[in-house]
């Protein structure tokens, strides 16, 4: 990582551009558009193909060099003085929920998109390069588990598992993956694993913390733990009116019963325990068809380590002991430990924001973000702009166009300073 160069503070910032940034959201928005304002532009879906075929039209566009990997990752690279250093990243993920919003990843890698065209703008030279990545399902929503593209880049998942991950309706993530591939023009195909010198990703917070506190900037310290879980119960299919309930393997009331106990094991009287039960399907789901199976989702998470560990190994040996006279299968598909980021990059991220005086506090994550997987790999940061109200994974999601430049200005100042 390289120190604070001779150029004058603020010589990057300058070229950041809130009306390019702001257009460029609003072309993005258009794609998964939904009637609420929203944007439903789930991970490997056409949307989301369209998506990253646009951002790779804006990057050839302005000479920016686009590679993607085996998971699809799209990364847009703007080159250094010494090509032989590993470049300075930033970037998010394009992929959202079924009712998301208009800034949710999508606003980092546009941040990140608009600090490479400032870069360019200024006729900066940097030492390292510089690089944008959209990761390929951040969200987890429609395959599980989540952050698969930065998991696969850091090597913390395997490539063959997760092409075989399938959705809701079967559809795996290999075959996803080519037909979102295949509406980007033709790239080179990196390895998993390159080095970099340093990430640092911009998002909109998704909380009410900045917005309550009148503060423009958040300098993130870390992202909580996290272990999601799948839960299958199968009972029997039988009729609603003639059988009666003693000789019922009811998936719904067994079900419930699990859940009443996962809120008591997670009853948390700080309201700092998260506990969210995202998914609740009643198969088959008919009015007088006695339910023969339930799946649902278990999201859970908590700051301390300790905690996510021993609450979270309890969830699996609760479920299995109310599962009669049902059978029950318990899936986890996904953990991950807090990660504390760089004091380093906090630090830089920090002096930015000061620098260029905007308001700003120093605060966790309760979102998981990609960030967490390059946290292990290089040191990482992430800067935080207002959502109105806190509201995200919701069509309402708003950041204003001053809070996206904002955000962008701090980013250009951070990666310049740690690109030298
Ligand atoms: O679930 C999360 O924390 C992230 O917003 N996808
Ligand atoms: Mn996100
Ligand atoms: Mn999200």
């Amino acid at each position: 990582m390289t120190h604070p160069s001779n150029r004058s503070f603020g010589s990057i910032a300058a070229h950041v551009s809130q009306d390019r940034l702001a257009q460029r959201l609003a072309d993005m928005a258009k794609i998964g558009a939904t009637e609420k304002g929203g944007v439903n532009r789930q991970a490997l879906s056409r949307e989301d193909g369209l998506a990253r075929a646009l951002l790779t039209s804006w990057a050839t566009a302005r000479g920016f060099a686009v590679s993607t990997d085996g998971i699809g990752n799209l990364y847009v690279r703007r080159e250094g003085s010494d090509p032989t250093l590993p470049p300075v990243m930033t970037g998010s993920h394009l992929d959202s929920q079924p009712t998301g919003g208009r800034y949710d990843g999508v606003y980092g890698v546009l941040a990140g998109f608009e600090v490479l065209e400032a870069l360019e703008d200024a006729g900066a030279v940097t030492r390292h390069p510089v690089e944008v990545v959209a990761w390929t399902n951040e969200e987890g929503s429609r395959f599980q588990p989540y952050c698969m593209g930065s998991a696969l880049f850091a090597g913390k998942m395997d490539l063959e598992m997760v092409l075989a991950c399938t959705d809701a309706k079967g559809v795996s993530v290999r075959d996803a993956l080519a037909e979102t591939l295949s509406l980007a023009p033709e790239m080179q195909v990196r390895d998993f694993g390159s080095p970099a010198a340093a990430y640092v990703e911009a998002h909109i917070e998704q909380g009410p913390r900045l917005e309550a506190e009148g503060k423009t900037i958040g300098v993130v310290q870390g992202i909580q733990g996290s272990r999601w879980f799948q839960v299958e119960v199968t009972g029997q299919e039988a009729h609603a009116g003639t059988t009666p309930h003693g000789a019922r393997k009811d998936a719904f009331q067994t079900a419930l019963k699990m859940v009443n106990a996962l809120n008591d094991l997670m009853h948390d009287p700080d309201d700092i325990i998260r506990c969210t039960f995202g998914r609740f399907e009643v198969l088959p789901g008919s009015p007088n068809t006695v339910p023969g199976k339930v799946i649902f989702t278990i999201d859970f998470r908590h700051p301390d380590a300790e905690l996510v560990k021993e609450r979270g190994d309890k969830v699996a040996p609760l479920i299995q002991s109310l599962a009669a006279p049902c059978e029950v299968v318990v899936k986890e598909t996904s953990t991950t430990a807090p990660v504390d980021f760089d004091p380093a990059v906090v630090d830089a991220v920090r002096e930015a924001a000061e620098g260029l005086g905007y308001a700003n506090r120093d605060m966790p994550s309760g979102a998981n973000h990609d960030a967490k997987f390059m946290a292990p790999r290089c040191p990482t940061g992430m800067i935080f702009i207002p959502c109105k109200d806190g509201i995200s994974h919701n069509e309402l999601e708003y950041a204003s166009p001053e809070h996206c430049h904002a955000g962008a200005a701090v980013l250009a100042e951070t990666l310049a300073r740690l690109a030298g």
